[in-house]
């Protein structure tokens, strides 16, 4: 730069003109001095503007993350002031259902309704010990219904035993209410065809029972679920939960012995709708209760138990109309907007289906998931005991030939000096004398012998022609 200004032409200007433009010059100096002392401070502007806009970045993320993701509830909370030992309050809006319910205390009501079920107690209670949704946030609701059996000392062990555990669930409650339930809980009176439509409805009234008297204004969602079920993934909740929609429901098969073929698709209460399923619909009485899975409806509608896929994807969501019980997760917010289990024909169906078809007229979101699966226990049939009763005998009549025929050839190798090898040998000598044809005529058939073809060039032709010339 000394040199661009001992360079500044001074002989050929007047000093005016020249400490003018050298006082530009000087100026232009000072500025470009400074514009270069600025240049090497860009660097360090640059990062603190960075700097400022990652922080700014890193704010607007927090205030999100604080806002959405985690949820925030609302913090309103009125004075209660003298009150606060007899009113609650709540606000609803802090109990729609997060995602991620487990790591914001959310509670669930779980509703279990039971009818002859004390068999199936200890099983049930077997899963329920292992569910890793934490057991404080789960409160559990039974509705016992005309049982023969010994359900509810069962079901009062079974609780008492898992609440001096430190698997202990949160509040619980078990409603007694018999609805006149006439259709015995056996398999095959239980899947007649004409029992459909009322044992449906009679169901749907007693889950309508269970959920109205248990559901708390603290409870962000509720799980159904049957006593009956064999197989089912400790995490069921969340990975139910995760999916955050309404309502949703995984795919139900059954395994089946051997002989039947060892699996088999077992909820068809689960469909999405179908032209076919409509018209059927359009066709039927006001009060009709179409039911899937039976010849006398055909509805031609994709279940969600033929859809699946062993390796599929567990994730993979399914849009559903229809939604079976054996295990419903939903948010709360749709019992409390209304929706519930129509005990009387809605769309022509009834329970669960109803319920499924019911929410989606409501808006609410409701989806199953092909490759995600829980089983079903396996209960004979009448046809699969009686089945079952002929294999039983078969195997003892087997068994029995079995020891039989040992028995038998045990006997003859002592009992019994096999000769048939010295008879081969001797029997030669034996008939040498004997002329066997009075025993045994020989007769030979030469009908059709004139037929033969025989070709004129071969062996026998030419010696035959030799005999006759
Ligand atoms: N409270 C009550 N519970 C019932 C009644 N009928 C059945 N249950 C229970 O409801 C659950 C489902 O009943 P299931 O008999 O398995 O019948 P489903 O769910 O229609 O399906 P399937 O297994 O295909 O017959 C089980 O936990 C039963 O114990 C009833 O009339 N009242
Ligand atoms: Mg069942």
């Amino acid at each position: 730069m000394s040199t661009s200004l001992s360079s500044i032409p001074s002989v050929s200007v007047t000093p005016y003109e020249y400490q003018e433009e050298s006082k530009t010059h000087k100026q232009t100096f000072s500025n470009t001095l400074a514009l270069k002392n600025l240049q090497q401070h860009i660097p360090q502007i640059k990062t603190f503007r960075d700097i400022t806009i990652s922080v700014f970045i890193f704010l607007l993320i927090i205030i999100i993350f604080f806002t959405k993701v985690l949820n925030i509830n609302s913090t309103y909370l009125p004075n209660l002031t003298g009150i606060e030992d007899t009113v609650q309050f709540f606000d609803l809006a802090n109990y729609d259902g997060s995602p991620n319910g487990w790591q914001y205390d959310e509670r669930v009501l779980f509703c279990v309704p039971l009818r002859d079920a004390a068999a199936h107690l200890p099983m049930f209670f077997d899963h329920m010990k292992k569910l890793t949704y934490p057991h404080e946030l789960i409160d559990l609701a039974f509705l016992v219904s005309d049982s023969k059996d010994d359900t509810m000392g069962e079901l009062l062990r079974h609780l008492d035993d898992v609440q001096k555990t430190p698997q202990k669930f949160g509040q619980i409650e078990i409603f007694e209410k018999d609805f006149g339930q006439a259709i015995g809980q056996g398999f095959s009176d239980r899947h007649g065809f004409a029992a459909q439509g009322p044992r449906r409805k009679l169901m749907a009234r007693a889950r309508n029972w269970l959920w109205s008297v248990a559901l708390k204004p603290h409870h962000s969602y509720v799980y159904w679920r049957d006593a009956d079920v064999e197989t089912v993934p400790p995490t069921i909740l969340e990975d139910l939960m995760h999916h955050d929609k309404d309502v949703i429901v995984p795919n139900v098969w059954r395994p089946l012995p051997d002989w039947l073929g060892s699996q088999q698709p077992y909820d068809l209460n689960s469909w999405q709708e179908s032209d076919g399923g409509l018209q059927l619909a359009d066709t039927l009485d006001e009060d009709a209760c179409i039911v899937e899975g039976y010849v006398e409806y055909q509805t031609w509608r994709p279940h969600l138990a033929y859809l699946r896929d062993p390796y599929g994807d567990p994730e993979v969501e399914m849009e559903l109309d229809g939604v079976g019980g054996v295990s419903i997760l939903t948010k709360a917010r749709v019992f409390r907007s209304g929706s519930h289990f129509p005990a009387f024909s809605f769309e022509k169906h009834a329970e669960t289906e109803a319920f499924g078809k019911l929410s989606k007229k409501m808006g609410f979101s409701v989806v199953g998931l092909p490759h995600y699966v829980i089983w079903h226990i396996y209960e004979p049939s009448q046809d699969d005991l009686k089945h079952m009763e002929w294999m039983a005998l078969e195997e003892v009549r087997q068994k029995e030939e079995i020891k039989v025929k040992n028995k038998y050839d045990k006997i003859w190798d002592k009992a019994y000096l096999d000769v048939q090898e010295d008879w081969l040998k001797e029997r030669n000598k034996f008939l040498k004398n004997t002329d066997m044809s009075k025993h045994r005529k020989i007769q030979v058939d030469w009908s059709g012998v004139d037929d033969w073809k025989i070709d004129k060039d071969s062996k026998i032709e030419k010696k035959l022609a030799d005999f006759n010339p």
